[in-house]
């Protein structure tokens, strides 16, 4: 059987759960057309979460790959379209680390397009009732970072035909549960529709 690659960041920016974590958690195991969906844990820590993906794809040998991250604030599930080389972290990762325009590879492209079926993706999803768009930025976090490096990554290591990219998923309820105020009124999906979507996303792979 195929294998899918899909990893989850862990909590950061003083969260105590990231939803693409509890997302990969539920997708772990499961055979989604024709894919092994493997789920791997990652750090939001720069270079250190392009490490986990290294080892993760050497171990796993993916078919495919697909990265997810917390979006707070996006109302939908987004399919990235590309990363760029860049670096710029409006809050420091979970080491501390702060980069200001520096590359994420400094001999590399100035950006990636994700080799993902995108629109197929963001297709499948709506038609299975679950709000979903392409996203043409991923910021310039570590999500991003992740993104680039993968992509670089995977065309520096003669595997650019394994297709891999971002999904940029809204906070869980649970987060807004715990928050007061305005800092509690930004737009969730819950973990069932995740997996709903995200099951629906995977159908449009090869
Ligand atoms: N979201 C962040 C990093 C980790 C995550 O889940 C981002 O969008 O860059």
């Amino acid at each position: 059987m195929k294998k899918l690659l899909i990893t989850g960041f862990q909590p950061f920016g003083g969260e105590t759960v990231n939803p693409a974590l509890e997302l990969v958690k539920q997708l772990a195991g499961k055979n989604i057309n024709g894919y092994e969906v493997v789920a791997r844990e990652i750090p939001v820590v720069r270079y250190e979460a392009l490490d986990a993906v290294r080892s993760a794809v050497d171990e796993i040998s993916p078919d495919a790959v697909i990265i997810v991250g917390q979006a707070g604030g996006r109302p939908d599930i987004t399919v990235e379209r590309i990363g760029i080389d860049v670096d710029d972290f409006r809050i420091p990762d979970n080491k501390g680390n702060q980069p200001v325009d520096e590359p994420v590879a400094k001999d590399g492209p100035i950006a990636y397009w994700a080799t993902l079926p995108i629109k197929k993706m963001v297709a499948n999803m709506k038609a299975a009732g679950i709000p979903a768009s392409v996203s043409n930025s991923a910021g310039t976090y570590v999500c991003n970072h992740l993104l680039y490096g993968t992509l670089h990554l995977l065309a520096t290591a003669g595997k650019a035909h394994i297709p891999a990219g971002f999904v940029h998923i809204p906070y869980l309820p649970e987060q807004m549960a715990v928050r007061k105020g305005i800092e509690s009124q930004y737009p969730t999906m819950g973990v069932e529709t995740l997996v709903k979507g995200f099951t629906a996303m995977i159908e449009a792979l090869d």
